[in-house]
């Protein structure tokens, strides 16, 4: 039973009181379904998924088959009901309202009986009006939902006059059709890395809330620079309030009042508001004595955030309720210029007048289920995100708007976030019913998310303007036809989105679609002819036939945001959803969790290009050095894929480059599956995350082949200068722990830039060095500071695939003395942990795996050349060592050669 959450009653030393009382709805519902017998306790917020595993009636959905053989759950029709108390006082309230944050997603609801309003949109918050049905004591709530598939697919239905494609998934995705006929999650229908939960419930906070006069339901606020003489910065304080009708009638006059907390600036005005809703900007200056410190990405200074108080008061009413908003001080401005030798137009992002190379990935919904998302496992994943010296996350548009913590945390760690609006790889809709309902979503949205510094760029959608221009989903068969979705796309992204938009927040980039090209996309009417030219913009680019060692085949895009290659997630991952059948490569559950066709296949390719095959082992083995196969070749394609983009950022080669930003595809992973993912679902780092903490490093060095030649070029994304830094470029064989060859090279690395350090013709150095076949040998670089500290990490340059390295042996590698580090070093680890490496041979790809000990390695699969060297292990929770000796364990490539 519902207790009085909050009662707030504010007092001013001026004016009376104005009251403001709330009925918290969360908490035990019981759940039934319309279609079965199912009558179960429920849970709010929550959905109906986990509230049938916690009432025992379904297992666990992502075990093995079970979101196939659990598809009927989102087919049915569930009502969620509950009784709740309201206090007598409460109904004297001139507004009594039904406050629902989130409904996932067709519902309609009935108090006491009465209907009360309905829900069609998972994004949008609902208020309905109680004033008639509410009564003193004991009350009863029904929210009855529909089947989002059922919706979806009527609503397609009653779409007669054209199809909007696509209809339904490939069947290799096992998922449900239509998602774009309904505005909720568009994975939940299924994607090609995740699978259909098209959940239903109430996802966020309900409540009914009473209140008087007005209530300040939002602020937002954005920032501008001031003229910086009198002025340092200009805040528009957004104020968006509900307004009561009274006796006095519809209009309510009074003061509204913005304060800096801790600061003397604060800002007044005398406003009139009408009912039911009105908004009010405030500018504030803040003068340029007083001392307020920029919000910075990580790695270019800290994270300043200031907190700024809203509050009204009324003669009759008084003061209301306040609120308090977190925002920082920031500015973001998207470049797009002409660039001398290239056509087109540059594209990169100045935060605070600095252009900063965006380095980072593609976040997905972190659970199928949201309510299982934990603070503590979101903060992980974005921890995880900096760790590997990310400064940048797009949150990719078929997944959600994202729960406030993930922007309150990348506000703290510095991330920047490229917001898409939740519109991916479909048509959609255009009808007036479609477009009021998004109008309201976007209005809501960017309320809600745009005082976070962090949110550096909205954008329309997920490339459905590369699906228009290069006809995914046949709009093209007729002229009719193509004219009809173009100016449907006009209407939802332009006149509705970017409307929007705009009119709430001039302060950051509208983005039409990514991948787009910027401005020559609104030249061209929105739709360009190729959206993924190199010459503009941003660029999504897939490749899983070609050789990703070939670096002569990526895009030199002005910005890369999305490319990858699949891998599997390791085995401690895998053996949570399923059981020892399903542990070999041809077994049903391999084919089964893969959502992308051919992507078994396409990752086997990639590693049959550089690597021998597993051989000998039992099946399990077998299947778990596949895995560790996988996750190689994952790493080396983005690490090369990576570096190329970084390396391309301050040059011009046959008119393109210039890249300023590489964003892989895709940071975390929604399930246990093979993925384009880094981290796997619960947190644990793949091969490829330890990878891009170096090749996303903030100085490191890139060694390359041109031809005949061998490159290194040096990366910089430090905004000063480094004078004589100190280039070691050294070449090995696979059979020694000594170098054949040292060169240096000393330069001044500019600020902000990529250089091209050394030149030289591969051929003469391997001669030079006395390497006696390509095969035998490879090259390393680092570059130092000073010729002291380590300055960048060490980078490797193979000169050979690996089934005709010549010279490598099967290395015995040993963990030794392992102790607690006493002052926990990293303090986001319960225990740190630092043990010793031994080999006997130079070993590349060495993994080390906690087994079921939750942490990670201060680095992990790399090439180790030196005989013995130390390493830390940060775990999750506290451990001890006897514990983490049994489960550690440590394997190179060469082992993947197993007796028989
Ligand atoms: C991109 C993304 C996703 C997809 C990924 C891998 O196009 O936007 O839609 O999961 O490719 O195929």
């Amino acid at each position: 039973m519902a207790g009085v959450k909050f009662v707030l009653l504010l007092f001013s030393a001026i004016f009376a009181l104005s009251r403001e009382e709330g009925v918290d709805l969360n908490g035990e519902w019981n759940v039934e379904s319309s279609t079965s017998d199912i009558k179960i306790r429920g849970t709010v917020p929550g959905c109906i998924h986990t509230d049938l595993v916690a009432a025992g009636k379904i297992g666990d959905p992502y075990y093995r088959f079970n979101d196939v053989d659990y598809r009927w759950i989102a087919k049915e029709n569930w009502t969620y009901t509950r009784e709740f108390d309201v206090p007598g006082g409460m109904l004297d309230f001139n507004e009594l309202l039904l406050l629902c944050e989130g409904l996932d997603t067709v519902a309609t609801i009935y108090v006491n009986g009465k209907f009360v309003g309905r829900s069609d949109n998972m994004f949008k918050r609902y208020m309905f009006d109680l004033k008639s049905v509410l009564r003193s004591g004991k009350n009863a709530i029904a929210v009855n939902f529909t089947s989002a598939i059922t919706y979806a697919m009527e609503k397609n239905a009653s779409h007669t006059q054209y199809m909007v494609p696509p209809d339904c998934p490939p069947a290799v995705q096992k998922g449900e059709c239509h998602p774009n006929f309904i505005r909720k999650e568009q994975c939940s229908f299924s994607w090609d890395w995740g699978p259909a939960f098209a959940t239903q419930g109430i996802w966020k906070n309900i409540s009914v809330q009473g209140y008087d006069s007005s209530v300040i339901r939002d602020v937002l606020i954005t920032t501008r620079k001031g003229d910086d003489r009198s002025v340092s910065w200009q805040l528009d304080v957004n104020v968006f309030m509900d307004v009561a009708t009274t006796t006095a009638g519809t209009h309510l006059t009074g003061t509204l009042n913005a304060q800096l907390d801790g600061f003397k600036s604060s800002v007044s005005k005398a406003v009139t508001l009408s009912a039911p809703k009105d908004s009010v900007t405030l500018t504030m200056n803040i003068s340029s004595d007083t001392s307020v410190e920029k919000w910075w990405p990580v790695g270019y200074g800290r994270q300043m955030l200031y907190n700024l108080t809203v509050s009204f008061s009324n003669k009759e009413f008084g003061e209301g309720p306040a609120k308090t908003v977190k925002f920082g001080f920031r500015t973001v401005e998207l470049v797009q210029e002409k660039i001398p030798g290239s056509t087109g137009l540059s594209f990169y992002f100045k935060i605070n007048d600095l252009p900063i190379f965006m380095k980072g990935s593609n976040w997905i919904p972190a659970d199928a289920f949201k309510n299982r998302i934990t603070t503590e496992y979101t903060r992980y994943l974005l921890q995880s995100a900096v760790d590997a010296n990310m400064n940048t996350l797009r949150v990719w548009g078929g997944g959600i708007y994202e729960h406030d913590d993930v922007y309150d945390i990348a506000d703290e760690l510095g991330i920047m976030i490229w917001q898409d609006f939740m519109f991916a790889c479909a048509m959609y809709p255009a009808d007036d019913d479609f477009l009021g309902n998004v109008r309201e979503e976007i209005q809501q949205q960017v309320v809600r998310i745009g005082s976070h510094p962090s949110v550096i760029a909205w954008s329309g959608n997920n490339e459905n303007e590369a699906a228009l221009a290069a006809n995914w989903y046949g709009t093209d068969n007729s002229s009719w036809l193509y004219y009809t979705f173009r100016a449907d796309y006009v209407k939802l992204y332009i006149d509705v989105i970017k409307t929007q938009v705009t009119s709430l927040d001039q302060s950051r980039p509208f983005i039409s679609s990514s991948p787009s090209n910027g401005k020559e996309t609104e030249m061209e009417h929105s739709v360009a002819l190729n959206p993924y030219d190199n010459h503009y913009g941003d660029v999504h680019y897939y490749n899983y036939l070609t050789d990703c060692w070939n670096w002569t085949t990526f895009p030199k895009t002005r910005f890369a945001s999305e490319y990858g290659f699949q891998s599997w997630p390791s085995f401690h991952t895998l053996k949570n959803a399923s059981k020892e059948d399903d542990w070999t490569l041809d077994s049903d559950f391999n084919a089964h969790r893969q959502h992308h066709g051919d992507g078994n296949a396409q990752m086997m390719d990639q590693v049959m290009l550089h690597f021998p095959l597993p051989t000998g082992g039992d099946p399990i083995q077998q299947y778990k050095d596949f895995i560790y196969m996988s996750q190689i070749a994952q790493a080396m394609c983005i690490k090369t894929e990576s570096e190329f983009y970084r390396r391309s950022r301050s040059e011009i080669v046959n008119g393109v480059g210039h890249t300023m930003g590489a964003l892989y595809w895709q940071l975390n992973d929604i399930w246990q599956g093979p993925t384009w993912s880094s981290l796997e679902y619960g947190g644990r780092w793949k091969m490829l995350h330890y990878y891009a903490a170096k090749f996303f490093a903030p100085v490191m060095t890139v060694i390359f082949e041109d031809k005949e030649q061998l490159k290194v070029y040096a990366v910089s994304d430090l905004a000063i200068k480094q004078n004589q830094v100190t280039l070691q470029l050294q070449l090995w064989m696979w059979s020694s722990f000594t170098p054949l060859q040292a060169w240096t090279v000393t330069f001044d690395m500019d600020a902000n830039s990529a250089m091209i350090v050394f030149n030289k013709t591969t051929a003469q150095l391997l001669k030079s060095g006395g390497c006696p076949a390509r095969e035998a040998c490879y090259f390393t670089s680092a570059a130092n500071l000073n010729k002291t500290r380590l300055f960048g990490p060490v980078n490797a340059h193979f000169l050979t695939s690996f089934q005709s390295a010549k010279g490598l042996t099967k290395a015995k590698i040993t963990v030794t003395n392992v102790t607690i580090l006493p002052d926990a070093s990293k303090a986001k680890a319960a225990t740190t942990l630092r043990l010793e490496l031994k080999t006997t041979a130079p070993a590349p790809f060495v993994w080390l795996d906690a087994g079921d000990v939750e942490g990670r390695f201060s680095d992990n699969g790399f090439l180790m050349n030196v005989e013995t060297m130390t390493l830390e292990f940060y775990a999750r929770a506290s451990v001890a060592v006897a514990m983490f000796q049994k489960e550690v364990t440590v394997q190179s490539l060469m082992d993947i050669e197993r007796e028989r």
